[in-house]
């Protein structure tokens, strides 16, 4: 049936509406095509790209107008235009944003229901702490600080530390599951950061949702994800992508459970097409001279540290223009949320 074949709104007797109206009642004909479009969704999200660039001198001018006491998490939200600004949201379950610390400061400690990772893109000397585990803040650097945990930043170095917050803020505020809780500051384990790694063969248990163990690896240096990038490129059986899947060792699965995130190295003069699948995906350049990034008439040309997101149900086109250099990219989707819901789909 056509769309113009359902009855619309306009052709019930007003009086019939008002009577709907007072009882809490709504006709489903006029919105079914609204709610399920023939043939594919509608996303509200827009492929939209923010670059590193035109963020960087504003944010650090939020560091002179917005004192830390001031913010708590000073931060500029990467806003996609097609959910609206004030929604602060990037796709429909990812918010997106640029994290300022400088020298000194401490973001206070918290833990919140939505899961959070951070990407760092500039500078040294800043670490978070999570669960009493010092996790130092290199570029490249991947932090979680999955739901319930305690985490807070602090910075002993000497310039400003920028980083890209990931959280799954949108889904969990949907779900009118959001909220926060306030601590002190924590008292810091023994050593610095990677014990985490010596838990890799617990299991979570049934009894503690939210233990530790649920989490082995809270920190994953860019260092080591790199270095596993360049050996699989090495490869010649994988012509195609040299992808990598943070993953949580204690069970394999995904580092945390709704959104994914993963590592992509594109080499010199190399074209990727990332088929048409249902979770909507964000890209930021972590190394390499730049990516050109296509998605149906949307074309954005990433320099080092942009960002970039694209909706779900369409394919990704993305190219390294250097002869010489590789591109390394950082990848976040929805596919874990798609997956546990049975909405995952994978349209080649
Ligand atoms: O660093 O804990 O971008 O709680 C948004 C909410 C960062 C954080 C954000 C947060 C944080």
């Amino acid at each position: 049936m056509l769309d113009a074949d359902l009855g619309r709104l306009e052709d019930l007797p007003k009086e019939y509406l008002d009577e709907l109206t007072q009882q809490n009642l709504v006709p489903l004909w006029p919105s079914l095509r609204g709610v399920l479009p023939p043939t594919k969704p509608k996303p509200l999200t827009r492929p939209t790209s923010w670059s590193y660039e035109s963020i960087r001198p504003l944010l650090l001018k939020a560091g002179e107008l917005t004192p830390i006491e001031k913010a708590e998490r000073r931060v500029l939200v990467l806003a996609n235009p097609g959910h609206g600004l004030q929604k602060m949201q990037a796709s429909s379950a990812i918010y997106l944003g640029m994290q300022l610390l400088l020298p000194g400061e401490w973001a206070p400690s918290h833990r919140h229901t939505p899961n959070a990772v951070r990407m760092i893109v500039e500078g040294e000397g800043a670490y978070t702490t999570v669960e009493g585990e010092k996790c130092l803040m290199s570029r490249g650097d991947l932090i979680l600080t999955p739901t319930g945990l305690w985490h807070e930043h602090g910075h002993d170095g000497h310039d400003p530390v920028i980083w890209l917050d990931v959280l799954d803020l949108p889904l969990v505020y949907y779900m009118e599951a959001s909220y926060h809780v306030n601590g002190g500051r924590q008292e810091v384990h023994p050593g610095e950061g990677d014990q985490r790694h010596s838990g890799a063969c617990v299991l979570p248990t049934p009894f503690f949702t939210r233990s530790q163990s649920a989490y082995p690896v809270l920190r994953y240096p860019w260092v080591d994800v790199k270095k596993a990038l360049i050996k699989l490129s090495e490869d010649p059986s994988l012509v195609e992508s040299v992808m990598i899947t943070y993953i949580n060792p204690s069970n394999g699965q995904d580092a945390e459970n709704i959104l994914g995130f993963y590592a992509l190295m594109l080499r010199p003069g190399q074209t990727l097409r990332l088929p048409a699948r249902s979770p909507a995906c964000v890209f930021h350049v972590i190394e390499g001279e730049g990516v050109q990034l296509s998605f149906d008439e949307h074309v954005f040309d990433l320099k080092c540290a942009d960002t970039a997101c694209v909706p779900g149900y369409g394919a990704t086109l993305l190219k390294n223009h250097s002869a010489t250099t590789p591109v390394f990219l950082f990848m976040a989707d929805e596919s874990p949320l798609h997956r546990k819901l049975g909405l995952y789909e994978n349209w080649g």
